[in-house]
């Protein structure tokens, strides 16, 4: 372990006498006092006092904060602004890295799915977990279930009621039934309603594999957290808005990793959780596939993330594709 995060697992237990740990550690006094400057660089304020030096009350929103505490098998790496999370995840793991968490305060090229723009202004919680899972690539969808279901949760923690549609959107479901867009036209931003619920977070994955064996895996986590709905496409929600006050953001990722990391390593969960989380099964969908459109009520959804869907004439299995959840007025 190196010493910066000696040093963090140290503080968790209460203050931390500098040359005590230097000694356990096995490093000369000035690389503990290197580190501890290096923490307070990264922004996290910790103070020293006649008993050793002492973790901040209330760690601020940066790597060492939220890598304080964690309980997941990732290294932080914050940034005040990028142009995409996934990129730069994408980039660590070109150079041979894994289990890294890439966090920005905002993007300046968020993506979504198909080259689609995702709104990532300042006070969001952006995230791109890069890890290298022994698993075959047709399993990849499954990582993007396991982390929807781990955003619901983590939303939910936080007292908002957050839903699962099919395959990659959180959402807060409506109670008048609406579909989202009485805020009006914003051009550019409304190409899709967000009938059924506002949109409060997205998730983009992306893999490269072999044959057999996934290289790289960076699941992408949207979540509109501390952000006004100005901001916002129309359709959209975030965690303030509804909780009429804003999270923490750096407990709320933690949540959201943790959960993440513990349901990832138990695939036979991910399917019974996000069963129990979806809004989008017992619905009436339209699904926009490659193939074309299916129309019909959603049924199940299967491994490794397959919606299946009866359209009176059978049923459609679904690998990939932008879902809608209509309204029965709205089936032709
Ligand atoms: C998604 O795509 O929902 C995946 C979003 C993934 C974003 C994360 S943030 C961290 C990481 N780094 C990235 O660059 N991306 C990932 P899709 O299902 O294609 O939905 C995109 C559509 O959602 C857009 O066309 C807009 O209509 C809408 N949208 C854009 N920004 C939004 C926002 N902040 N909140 C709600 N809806 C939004």
């Amino acid at each position: 372990m190196d010493t910066r995060r000696a040093l963090l697992a140290a503080l968790e237990s209460g203050p931390v006498s500098g040359p005590a740990l230097a000694d356990e550690i096995g490093v000369s006094r000035t690389a503990v006092r290197r580190a501890v400057e290096g923490l307070r660089e990264e922004g996290f304020a910790i103070e020293a006092t006649d008993d050793g030096y002492v973790a901040p009350g209330d760690p601020a929103y940066c790597a060492a904060g939220i890598e304080f505490g964690l309980d997941a098998p990732y290294a932080v790496e914050y940034h005040g602004s990028l142009p995409s999370t996934n990129d730069r995840a994408r980039a660590l793991a070109a150079d041979g890295d894994a289990d890294v968490a890439v966090v920005a305060d905002a993007q300046t090229g968020g993506r979504g799915r198909s080259d689609r723009e995702w709104v990532a202004p300042s006070g969001g919680v952006w995230v791109s977990v890069l890890t290298s899972p022994s698993v075959p690539p047709a399993r990849a969808p499954l990582f993007t279930l396991t982390a929807a279901v781990a955003v619901a949760d983590a939303c939910r923690e936080v007292g908002v009621e957050a839903t699962i549609k099919w395959p990659n959107d959180v959402l807060v479901e409506r109670s008048d039934g609406g579909d989202g867009d009485e805020r009006g036209d914003r051009p550019g931003f409304v190409d899709r309603p967000a009938r059924g619920g506002r949109k409060l977070a997205g998730i983009l994955t992306e893999m490269e594999g072999e044959a057999d064996r996934v290289s790289w895996l960076v699941v992408g986590i949207g979540v509109n957290a501390n952000l006004d709905p100005e901001t916002l496409p129309a359709g959209a929600t975030s965690l303030r808005t509804e909780r009429g006050e804003d999270v923490d953001r750096r407990r709320f990722l933690a949540r959201l990793l943790e959960a993440y990391a513990e349901l990832a390593a138990d695939p036979d969960a991910v399917l019974p959780a996000w069963r129990e989380r979806t809004s989008t099964l017992g619905r009436r969908v339209r699904v926009e596939t490659p193939g074309g459109t299916v129309v019909g009520t959603a049924v199940d959804v299967e491994q490794p993330g397959t919606l299946v869907v009866d359209t009176g004439e059978g049923r459609t299995r679904v690998h990939a594709g932008d879902c809608e959840h209509l309204r029965d007025a709205d089936v032709r």
